[in-house]
């Protein structure tokens, strides 16, 4: 194959960092073929002065993308494979999932405040997210002490707005943080008790065309299967419990020595007060299956409830937004 293949990518400076990564691994295992990126802006980059929530798209990152890819314009995609949704457009496929950094969401607490994390932040602190998921979980926890504002843009965007003083913490994902080499920022790591990260978190999924057997065959050296065993139980889990990716729903998955697979489920309400929980372990070359058994125990557990109401809210909310990409 002498030809160029073309990645599709956000323009963000994560999405920018993930790209080069993948077009490196790939550059180095195929010397003979020549790979390029475009960059792109998707819906998700352009309205940010709305709340993610109220604009309830689940492709709000990866549209523009998938487009690019349909037309062949481009051959592949790498996205942070939580952004993805569990469904994907008739001719697309997951072809590779990366090996996961962390998943699990950070605290970064204000440069002077003297705080080892949210547990000892002063009463009436205000943090920063704009995910459902972590704000559920941590109204929960915290809901008492600590006040919670919503925050978008980029990682730079929001540590910006941190370190400017609109807020005494945020809370991002670390594999973030790690990509773009601002480890030293996070101040506390959360633990699965406090907070189950996303679907995906912490790992790229590399989307192309179903039936280019070509750039399929290239991928292969990106899969890692243990990280792909976790993120497609994950993603199995989502999509019986049929979750865009702004409700609060969250993760933790373990691969054991002897091959099994254990997954574990939260579905929260928005304020904290009701959370459905499961955990099941399968195994490991079953995935799907154990994502679909653990979603249904999370339906008995009370998690349909939560989401009609959820989804009756956030229907409610949903506005129209000037300037948005249209739909192509
Ligand atoms: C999605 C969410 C967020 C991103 C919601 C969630 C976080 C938004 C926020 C679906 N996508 O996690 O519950 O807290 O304001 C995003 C980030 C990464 C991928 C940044 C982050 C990097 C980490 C990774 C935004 N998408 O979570 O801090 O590769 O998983």
């Amino acid at each position: 194959m002498s030809r160029t293949v073309i990645i599709g990518s956000r323009d963000s400076q994560l999405a920018l960092v993930q790209t080069h990564w993948v077009r490196g691994e790939l550059q180095r295992a195929h010397p003979d073929i020549q790979f390029a990126i475009v960059e792109m802006k998707t819906q998700g980059d352009k309205i940010l002065d709305v709340a993610l929530a109220k604009i309830g798209d689940k492709g709000l990152f990866t549209k523009e993308l998938e487009s690019a890819m349909l037309e062949k314009r481009t051959d592949l995609a790498v996205h942070s494979l939580k952004d993805l949704p569990t469904t994907l457009p008739p001719g697309l496929i997951l072809g590779a999932i990366t090996e996961r950094e962390d998943p699990s969401d950070a605290v970064v607490v204000r440069q002077g405040l003297a705080a080892a994390g949210l547990g000892d932040l002063p009463e009436g602190a205000v943090v920063g997210t704009s995910s459902l998921r972590r704000l559920a979980q941590l109204k929960h926890r915290y809901g008492e002490r600590l006040r919670f504002q919503d925050i978008r843009g980029n990682l730079n965007t929001r540590l910006r707005k941190l370190d400017e003083g609109h807020y005494d913490a945020i809370v991002l994902a670390v594999a973030g943080l790690r990509r773009l080499g601002w480890s030293e920022r996070i101040t506390e790591v959360l633990a699965p008790e406090i907070s189950l990260h996303a679907v995906g978190q912490g790992a790229l999924g590399i989307e192309c065309r179903e039936a280019d057997e070509a750039i399929l065959d290239l991928l292969t050296i990106l899969n890692h299967t243990p990280t792909a065993r976790r993120c497609r139980a994950e993603r199995a889990m989502l999509r019986t419990l049929e979750g865009g990716c702004q409700v609060p729903i969250g993760v933790h998955t373990e691969l054991h020595d002897d091959g099994g697979l254990t997954l574990q489920g939260i579905v929260a309400s928005l304020d904290g007060k009701t959370l459905a929980r499961a955990c099941r372990t399968g195994p490991g070359d079953e995935p799907e299956a154990l994502g679909q058994a653990v979603a249904e125990d999370l339906k008995a557990a009370g998690a349909q409830g939560i989401l009609d109401e959820i989804f009756i809210l956030v229907r409610s909310l949903e506005v129209v937004t000037p300037g948005a990409a249209p739909a192509s």
